[in-house]
C-alpha cells in the first residue's frame, strides 16, 4: 500500500512525515528578522517608493489591507464547511493531488488547500465565497496596479490552516507569468499569526540572485536541498515578520520564501493566498503541460479555474469526487491494487 492510499483510507492519521529539510541557521529560527514592531515599510499613499521598495527588496507589506472581520468569515467557514469534513477529497499544494486532510496533533489541516476557486459550489460555497473575497480585496487590487501599472489576473490561491513547512523555492520555477519574473504572491494573515506558529519568510533581495544548481526539477529533493542550503548558509538574511489578521505580504514570483518549522504546535497559521499576473500578460506552467483558459470573475478581478473537466469521463470523475467522497476513494483503492498487481 502506498502513502495515498494510506491517506485515502485513515484520513485522520498523520502522514509517516516525508524528510522536510527545515532552516537549520539558528539565526534564522531563533531571531528571524521582522520579529521587532518598527515597520520599515512605505504605505500605498507614497505609490513610487512603494513600487521602488518593492523591486529592490523582492517583497512588500501591507499592514491592515484586508477587513479583519473579511478574514474571520473565511476562517469560520472553513471551520464549518471544511476542516471536519474527513470524507473529502481536495486539491493540494505539495503533491498537486486530491488528498483527504490530514491533521496535525493540535488537529489544523496540515497541507493547504489549493485553488479555492475549483471546489465544489454546493457543499463549500461559505468558504470559496469568502476565499475569494480576500485574495481578490480591493485593496490588493490597489496595491498590484501601483507594483506594475495594471489590474491583475488571480491565477492561484490556496488556504493555510496548519504548516506543512513550505520547503524554500521561487514560485517562478513553478508557475509564472509569459513574462518570466513577473508574477506577483499575496499572502494575507486570516488570524494573528503567532511568532511559533511557523512563519511565512521571505530572503529579501533574492530574486536578484542566482542559486548554484536551481534549473533543475523544483519538486525534487536536489532542488529543495539546494534551496534550503541557499537560505542557511547564503549571503542573505532572512525575514519572518509578525503578521496580524488582515496585513498583506506580496513577493516577486523570483524571490526565495517558504514557511519556518512551526515551534509550538499549538498554533494554527491561517492564511489566504494567490498568485497574480498583469492582465495584459499570460500566465505558464512550467511544471505542467496544460494550462487552463477557463475564468470566473470575483470582485471584478479574473480568477483562473483549474478544474480538469475537459472530457465527460474527467466531469463524472470530479462529481463522484465531490458528491460521494467514499465512493471515489474506495474506486481509487480499489483502482490502484489493480494496477500494482499488473
Ligand atoms: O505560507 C507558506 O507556507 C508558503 C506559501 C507559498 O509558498 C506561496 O503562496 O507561494
Amino acid at each position: 500500500m502506498d502513502m495515498q492510499e494510506k491517506l485515502a483510507i485513515r484520513p485522520e492519521t498523520a502522514r509517516a512525515e516525508q524528510p522536510v529539510i527545515i532552516l537549520p541557521r539558528s539565526t534564522v529560527l531563533d531571531r528571524p528578522r521582522g520579529a521587532e514592531s518598527e515597520d520599515p515599510y512605505p504605505t500605498l499613499d507614497q505609490p513610487q517608493e512603494f513600487r521602488a521598495w518593492f523591486e529592490r527588496e523582492g517583497y512588500i507589506l501591507v499592514r491592515n489591507a484586508v477587513p479583519p472581520r473579511l478574514c474571520q468569515t473565511g476562517v469560520d467557514a472553513f471551520r464549518q464547511e471544511v476542516l471536519h469534513d474527513r470524507l473529502g477529497f481536495f486539491e493540494r499544494h505539495a503533491s498537486g493531488k486530491f488528498e483527504r486532510h490530514v491533521y496535525t496533533e493540535a488537529g489544523f489541516m496540515k497541507y493547504p488547500i489549493m485553488n479555492l476557486q475549483d471546489l465544489p459550489l454546493k457543499k463549500h460555497a461559505g468558504f470559496r465565497r469568502a476565499g475569494l473575497n480576500v485574495v481578490t480585496h480591493p485593496t490588493i487590487q490597489r496595491a498590484f496596479i501601483a507594483l506594475t501599472g495594471e489590474p491583475g489576473r488571480c491565477i492561484h490561491t490556496m488556504y493555510f490552516d496548519g504548516n506543512q513547512t513550505t520547503w524554500a523555492h521561487r514560485d517562478g520555477h513553478y508557475i509564472d507569468s509569459s513574462s518570466d519574473g513577473q508574477m506577483i504572491g499575496v499572502w494575507v494573515a486570516a488570524e494573528d499569526i503567532h511568532p511559533d506558529a511557523g512563519r511565512f519568510f521571505v530572503v529579501p533581495q533574492s530574486h536578484r540572485m542566482k542559486v548554484p544548481g536551481e534549473e533543475g526539477d523544483p519538486n525534487s529533493p536536489g532542488y529543495k536541498r539546494l534551496m534550503a542550503d541557499f537560505v542557511r548558509d547564503g549571503p542573505l538574511d532572512c525575514l519572518a515578520p509578525r503578521l496580524r489578521q488582515g496585513d498583506l505580504l506580496m513577493w516577486t514570483s523570483m524571490v526565495i520564501h517558504g514557511s519556518l518549522p512551526t515551534a509550538d504546535q499549538r498554533h494554527s497559521r491561517r492564511s489566504f493566498t494567490a498568485h497574480y499576473v498583469r492582465e495584459s500578460q499570460p500566465y505558464k506552467w512550467n511544471v505542467r503541460a496544460d494550462k487552463s483558459q477557463k475564468t470566473t470573475r470575483v470582485n471584478r478581478v479574473e480568477v483562473v479555474l483549474h478544474a480538469d473537466d475537459a472530457s465527460l469521463a474527467k466531469r463524472v470523475r470530479n462529481h463522484v469526487r465531490a458528491e460521494w467522497p467514499r465512493v471515489y476513494g474506495t474506486a481509487r483503492d480499489v483502482w490502484k491494487r489493480m494496477r500494482l498487481d499488473a
